[in-house]
């Protein structure tokens, strides 16, 4: 570490401390205190041990500016008219400084612990974090000896705190206390804060169009995979085209009446209290809306809850046990689907194909996420949950149904035939638990035949798992260890 004539270097692990140190001379800066900086900050710059560096002054001031002393004895450096070169100070010896402290590739941190001014103050605020004592101020004295700011401080000023502000400075030349200058400061952040508020209000929408299972359908309820959820559909935009109709009258009557009848200052509206017919009219149009719109949806309903039979094409579903069966719910007219028990659990959905999901067989096949189901057959499900309240809804089969524990809820879909292949997505519709956003599920519908062909490869693997199972009971029993 060089040694500095009028700069100290402290070095505490990774951190270097530069103080300037002429507390005789309020640490003003004399050719000498500008050529020691000036190396200090070279060495820690090129330091790699190096990771942070902090500007202080010994004494009480952090840095009273230019030795006005030492520029005028400058006599080796005027110019043609015999002035000051002031030109080539800022140049030769504050430009490469302030430079430097901008370009430095680590964090450079002023603690200002009292007066920064003239010089002093661009040497701070040109630092990348600035620490104040509350005794500390900046003052761009330039305009009090004729100049205009220099050492960055143009710059660097209006940047962080503004452009009125930093006119006042440069103009008046007082004392900025740091209580001010802190005021001054985080207000900026402040204001950078409600425009991030605003970027991220503004970013919202645009995630939503961009998340698609999120998004749906953008204004009505997904639709295609089911007969319920095409009548979900249709109901909604019955509603829908009502409601439209009714905004666009009253709006459109509101906005005419606003043009139309637009009065003077001091003008009397015209009154239409007591127009009794007008009273009666639009009492009974409303109730006329009401009417229609509860007959639509009564007509509407029984399509969305009651499950059909099974199309032609559908899985065969003779009394076996996959078939539903029980007063409690609705089944197709001839009593026959395929009943799966919907379990909800955080944070996964199990699926057990079973008629009686109170008293499901312990070998009955099952899966875990991903339901396969067979297409032109009705699916009914008795859905309910183990822990919490989940919700069950793959949006384009159909509305969305609580799991409750201790309750069930019950839904059914049917899948077109020509769907065979296609994969249903959907998601837990409930806030049920810190991984609730992983707790997806997924309805796979396949021709009768591949799903006749999956529900025996699962019945298959149950066995032999109860095989394997079996064995190693064996093998405890004989006090062998259980795997092998
Ligand atoms: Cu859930």
């Amino acid at each position: 570490m060089a040694d500095f004539e009028t700069v100290t270097v402290r070095r505490d692990g990774a951190a270097a401390t530069i103080v300037l140190d002429r507390p005789e001379a309020l640490n003003a800066w004399n050719r000498q205190l500008g050529s020691d900086l000036l190396g200090a900050l070279r060495e820690a710059a090129g330091d790699d041990d190096v990771r942070a560096v902090r500007l202080t002054g010994a004494g009480r001031a952090f840095s009273s500016g230019a030795d006005l002393r030492d520029i005028t004895a400058m006599e080796d450096e005027r110019t043609a008219e015999g002035d000051p070169d002031v030109q080539r100070l800022l140049r030769e010896r504050y430009h490469p400084i302030i430079t430097l402290v901008r370009e430095m590739p680590k964090p450079v941190l002023a603690a200002v612990n009292g007066p920064a001014a003239g010089i002093g103050a661009s040497l701070a605020l040109a630092s990348d974090l600035v620490i104040a004592a509350e005794s500390a101020y900046l003052l761009l004295a330039f305009v009090n000896i004729g100049l205009v700011p220099d050492g960055g401080s143009s710059l660097l000023v209006p940047s962080r705190v503004g452009f009125a502000r930093a006119a006042e400075m440069a103009m008046l030349g007082e004392r900025i206390p740091a209580p001010k200058a802190l005021d001054w400061g985080p207000r900026q952040k402040l204001r950078r804060r409600r425009v991030l508020a605003l970027a991220a209000a503004a970013a919202l929408p645009l995630l939503l169009a961009f998340a698609g299972t999120a998004f749906g359908s953008a204004i009505a309820p997904e639709t295609g995979g089911s007969p319920n959820a095409d009548k979900i559909h249709t109901l909604y935009w019955l509603v829908m085209i009502v409601a439209i109709v009714v905004f666009v009258g009253v709006e459109g009557a509101l906005f005419y009446s606003l043009f139309k009848f637009r009065a003077r200052r001091g003008a009397v509206a015209a009154q239409i209290r007591g127009n009794t017919r007008l009273e009666i009219g639009w009492t009974v149009g409303a109730a006329v809306i009401l009417v229609v719109l509860a007959v639509v949806t009564f007509i509407e309903l029984p399509g969305i809850r009651n499950p059909p039979n099974s199309g032609p094409n559908g899985l065969q579903l003779a009394d076996r046990v996959l078939v539903a069966a029980g007063p409690s719910k609705a089944l197709p007219p001839n009593g026959k689907s395929l009943n799966i028990c919907v379990n909800g659990q955080q944070y996964v959905w199990r699926y057990t194909y079973a008629s009686n999901c109170n008293n499901a067989p312990l070998n009955s096949v099952f899966s875990y996420e991903q339901m396969v189901v067979p297409t032109d057959t009705t699916v009914t499900l008795d859905i309910n949950s183990q822990d919490v309240a989940h919700s069950w809804w793959i949006p384009k089969l159909g509305g969305k149904f609580d799991a409750i524990p201790g309750y069930t809820n019950h839904t059914w879909f049917k899948v077109p035939g020509k769907l065979a292949g296609t994969t249903f997505t959907g998601q837990c519709a409930e806030l049920c638990g810190r991984n609730h956003a992983n707790m997806i599920a997924e309805v796979t519908a396949m021709t009768p035949d591949n799903f006749e062909a999956w529900l025996d490869r699962q019945r298959a693997a149950i066995r032999r798992a109860d095989q394997a199972a079996a064995r190693q009971r064996q093998r405890v029993d004989k006090g062998q260890q259980p795997g092998g």
